[in-house]
């Protein structure tokens, strides 16, 4: 059924035309989006008989857009309208206090286009900066957003981490804490969490475990004891904090991280030398500790070197820690630079200058500045004299700077057919250039990797961006043979990107590792629409690690050049 798909397309019109200051079609569109949304029937049976024009309602113009929309997917006249305000408008005023007018300024203020990048700015405390917004609002919208997202029960890596962190400080200011840590689907840096998981030691864990459910962030308290206890928090997610005795803070922060999957593989080895092991520790045959205090010498004292939480999923690291070959995955300090930034030549929020000082402000010492390219569904992209200029901006620029600089690029669209929407010379002149796929996402699966297979092999591109186009929780990845591209790729010396960006995460571990496999380069790139999206670039970092990345396969983990 297309019903769905058809009032949402109505819905954002009607949403779109109110902003724009159209007077009564607004009213029409919303109307007609409406009885198709209440149909009891395929939008599309209709179509086919030619009933959907007789809908009350539904006049000669929109019954066209609605055969449109039924027949192609989706409608050139919302295209064109969306072009001038390229936000999920439909995703973001479902959420209760965000109304088109305040989508609209919370774009235009911080660059939200998202329900991620709007959870985001509600969770650092940006919405209740924007003027006409505040503090009420923004606590409206953090409510609004856990029961959009509560649906899923799943919160994304992005939001997790800090919240945890955030919790972590807050509990550490108490001093009851002498040891303090996440664990679970979040150490491990899975891209979404479904619950939090804290391991504590505390001398007192009587009060220790008070003053954790009594956190301002706590709506509901589920379990409250010296051992375990849980919360809820008021955006729905769930903390279990668990106080262990030192003696078994290691074993229990193994068992906790987990996965399942790998603390079952681990209890293998430990019963095949018939020993024990649990959350309290690690015994022999007549019950004495052997390990436990510390997560290492669980390892060692099991004859596997210690394995980063990340690679902790059974799929191979046990046999690699057994024989000593456990690779020395990337960190976030290896990373010098950042190859996939975007600035208000385009549709960032901040300038050339302010993006260099939020990079710096970071420890990076060189950026490759890659704008959009112009296209239709990208305001505000560059058009080839537009990137000339600031090809010659950037030259000038950077004779101001000591200790940093910046490259040169662009970020071009990668047409249907697979060929760009830049000329060749041009791009020739530039540092760095940055292929993505922005439009024709449906194509088949064939017509895909013959596209990406022609881009990655353009001599000029250095990078495939965003590689499947997923957006976690939004659109699933496009469908491409990716043992085929990832071949060309490296053939072509052409990176794949691990965009860090917290609600893509593209290229996702597991076809990070099968890209490293096939021998291309990574490249993480933060995607920063505004300064503070540098700071995304940790949770690519994570990827990459569970895809068991080392410093030599990121290209901007290497010194500049
Ligand atoms: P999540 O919360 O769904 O994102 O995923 P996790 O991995 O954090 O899972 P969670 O919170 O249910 O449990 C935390 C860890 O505790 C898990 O990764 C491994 C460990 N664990 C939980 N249940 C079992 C179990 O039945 N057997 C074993 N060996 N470990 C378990
Ligand atoms: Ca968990
Ligand atoms: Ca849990
Ligand atoms: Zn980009």
């Amino acid at each position: 059924m297309k019903n769905e798909l058809v009032a949402r397309i109505l819905y954002e019109i009607a949403d779109l035309l109110d902003l724009d200051g159209v007077a009564f079609k607004p009213r029409a569109y919303r109307r007609a989006a409406e009885v198709v949304e209440s149909l009891g029937e395929p939008i599309e049976d209709l179509v086919a008989s030619g009933r959907h024009a007789e809908l009350p309602g539904v006049g000669e113009a929109i019954a066209k857009k609605i055969a449109e929309i039924v027949e192609t997917g989706h409608l050139a006249y919302h295209d064109e309208l969306r072009a001038k305000l390229p936000i999920d408008l439909y995703a973001l005023t479902r959420v209760e206090g965000v109304g088109p007018k305040t989508a609209k300024l919370l774009y235009e203020t911080l660059g939200v286009r998202s329900l991620a990048d709007l959870e985001i700015a509600a969770r650092e405390g940006k919405v209740r900066t924007v003027k006409g917004l505040g503090e009420k609002t923004e606590e409206k919208i953090l409510r609004g957003l856990a029961e959009t997202r509560g649906v899923e029960g799943r919160m994304l890596l992005g939001l997790a981490l800090p919240l945890a962190e955030s919790l972590i400080a807050k509990l550490h200011e108490t001093g009851l804490f002498e040891r303090l840590e996440y664990a679970g689907s979040l150490r491990r840096g899975r891209e979404t969490i479904g619950d939090l998981d804290l391991l504590a030691v505390s001398a007192d864990p009587a009060r220790a475990a008070d003053a954790f459910v009594g956190l301002s962030d706590v709506a509901e308290v589920l379990a409250h004891g010296e051992a375990k206890s849980s919360v809820r928090l008021g955006n729905g997610m769930q903390v279990d904090l668990r106080i262990v005795p030192a003696e078994s803070f290691g074993a229990a922060l193994q068992y906790f991280t987990g996965s399942k999957a790998h603390n079952i593989a681990l209890r293998k080895v430990a019963v095949a030398k018939g020993w024990k092991l649990n959350e309290y520790g690690l015994y022999d045959d007549e019950d004495h500790p052997i390990a436990g205090a510390d997560e290492d010498g669980v390892y060692r004292a099991l004859g596997l070197e210690p394995i980063p939480p990340e690679l902790r999923e059974d799929a191979g690291e046990l046999e690699r820690a057994a024989s000593g070959k456990i690779p020395h995955v990337v960190e976030l300090g290896d990373l010098h630079a950042d190859l996939h930034v975007h600035t208000d030549a385009s549709d960032g929020t901040a300038s050339l200058e302010e993006m260099v000082a939020a990079a710096r402000a970071r420890g990076l010492e060189y950026i490759a500045v890659t704008d959009h390219a112009r296209f239709a569904e990208v305001i505000g992209g560059l058009t080839p004299d537009g990137l000339r200029a600031q090809i010659d901006e950037i030259a000038r620029f950077n004779e101001t700077l000591s200790g940093f600089r910046v490259l040169t690029g662009i970020e071009v669209n990668i047409q249907p057919d697979g060929s760009l929407d830049m000329p060749d010379d041009l791009l020739a002149r530039l540092d760095w250039v940055v292929a993505s796929v922005h439009s024709h996402f449906r194509q088949t699966k064939d017509e895909m990797t013959a596209r990406l297979i022609r881009a990655v092999s353009n001599e000029h591109v250095d990078c495939l961006a965003h590689p499947t186009g997923r957006k976690i929780g939004e659109r699933p990845p496009y469908d491409a043979d990716w043992d085929l591209v990832f071949r060309a790729a490296a053939e072509h010396a052409c990176a794949l990107e691990i965009n860090a960006n917290p609600i893509r995460l593209d290229l996702n571990a597991e076809l990070a590792r099968r890209a490293i496999q096939a021998r291309c380069r990574l490249s993480i790139g933060s995607d920063a629409h505004a300064p503070e999206h540098f700071d995304f670039l940790r949770f690519g970092v994570l990827t990459a690690r569970r895809g068991w990345a080392t410093a030599e396969d990121v290209m901007n983990a290497a010194g500049a050049g």
